[in-house]
């Protein structure tokens, strides 16, 4: 049997199966395997090759955002609004054809917008431009949303599409450590309690994943997909923001009902009449968590104007890579005031980590 057939094997078996506290277990081994069976799919048809030609972009700025939505909802209106860009706008649909870039500037950040070619259900299993253009998300550092005001749960399919391709939109990485040990079997601690797997299908999922030795260490109530995603380790976690878009079209009232009707927050706007559109720039800047960084040469005042934007958690490395190829090499040492360090003008390595607002001294060779 091939691997196609053994997918659809196990497919057919799950969907057969019906959900109880039963067959739970049953259950949550065949998704593991599946996933399995997955990726060595994957593993073949990325081994044919070509497979993401056309659609490498590269990252510039200081941070990349996505736009993911259904053809027509108003992304390439949107990326206009938003940037410097000129992406094709029409009243049909799949217009846009290729990723399309422009660069927002904004609180002296330079911020990247991807318009990604409409998404259609089934698109990472290949329907539509499908998978490639997916996978440009997965470089992002926040991923933008798009719905029509008439198509508000149009975010469910999104995300699942996604989630076929290992984006895990606002989820963190599980607070789970597994170690490959060389004998002993498998052992497992949990430091809470688990409510929504068992320590034996732990065990049993690291079996399917041939680790039959190792300690395991959970931190985190998980499910049987996050143990996965964990094995798996190509997953990636990416923070969302949903757009609902065209709300020129409907009153006030039409939107409060949405608001109580739908589970998640949104930022609603009108690309093409040009409602609230300042209202997102500032949610986009602040979800992508940002800090300024004041740069001071030695023996003169800083520059308190124009800081330099820096991803939160970046350390003296990153600035100096962002400011010049062979500054790394140059460096002497670096010098802080801020909130980073204990007192002013402390000397800190390249592995130091940068607060918001700090001043920064390098000194080079
Ligand atoms: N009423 C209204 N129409 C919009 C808005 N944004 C986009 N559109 C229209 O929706 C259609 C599709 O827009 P487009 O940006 O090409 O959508 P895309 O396929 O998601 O890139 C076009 O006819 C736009 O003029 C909006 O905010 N309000
Ligand atoms: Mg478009």
């Amino acid at each position: 049997m091939g691997i196609p057939e053994k997918i659809k094997k196990i497919e057919d078996d799950i969907h057969r199966t019906q959900v109880n506290k039963k067959t739970e277990h049953h259950i949550g081994l065949l998704k593991a395997k599946l996933a399995k069976l997955k990726r060595e799919q994957e593993e073949q048809a990325s081994r044919g090759g070509g497979s993401s030609i056309g659609y490498d972009v590269k990252k510039t700025g200081d941070a990349t955002v996505v736009l993911v939505g259904l053809p027509s909802v108003g992304k390439s209106t949107l990326l206009n609004r938003l940037t410097n860009a000129k992406s094709k706008v029409a009243a049909y649909q799949f217009t846009t054809l290729t990723v399309v870039p422009g660069v927002m500037d904004y609180r002296g950040a330079r911020i990247q917008v991807l318009d990604l070619p409409g998404i259609i259900e089934g698109a990472s299993s290949g329907r539509g431009l499908g998978k490639r253009v997916l996978s440009v998300a997965r470089n992002a550092d926040l991923i933008l949303f798009v719905v029509d005001v008439f198509q508000p749960e149009a975010v469910n399919v999104l995300r699942r599409e996604l989630r076929n391709i290992g984006i895990r939109a606002d989820e963190s990485p599980p607070n789970v450590v597994i170690e490959q040990t060389s004998s002993g079997g498998i052992t497992v601690s949990v430091q809470v309690k688990l409510t929504k797997i068992s320590e034996e299908l732990v065990k049993e999922i690291l079996r399917v994943y041939d680790m039959n030795s190792a300690r395991v260490i959970i931190r985190e109530d998980i499910t049987d997909e996050q143990l996965v995603d964990v094995l798996l380790g190509n997953r990636v976690y990416i923070p969302s923001l949903t757009v609902m878009n065209k709300v020129d079209l409907v009153n006030a009232g039409f939107i409060n009902e949405i608001t109580s009707k739908i589970k998640y927050k949104f930022v609603p706007v009108s690309a093409e009449t040009n409602i609230n559109m300042g209202a997102l720039k500032e949610e986009i800047y602040q979800r992508l968590n940002f800090i300024r960084v004041y740069m001071k040469p030695r023996g003169l005042e800083a520059d308190m104007k124009e800081p330099l934007i820096v991803k939160n958690g970046s350390n003296v490395l990153d600035v100096c890579n962002k400011l010049h190829r062979r500054m790394k090499e140059d460096l002497k040492y670096a010098q802080i005031w801020g909130r980073s360090v204990k007192f002013g003008g402390q000397k800190v390595g390249i592995t130091h980590r940068l607060m918001d607002e700090d001043i920064l001294t390098l000194v080079t060779k």
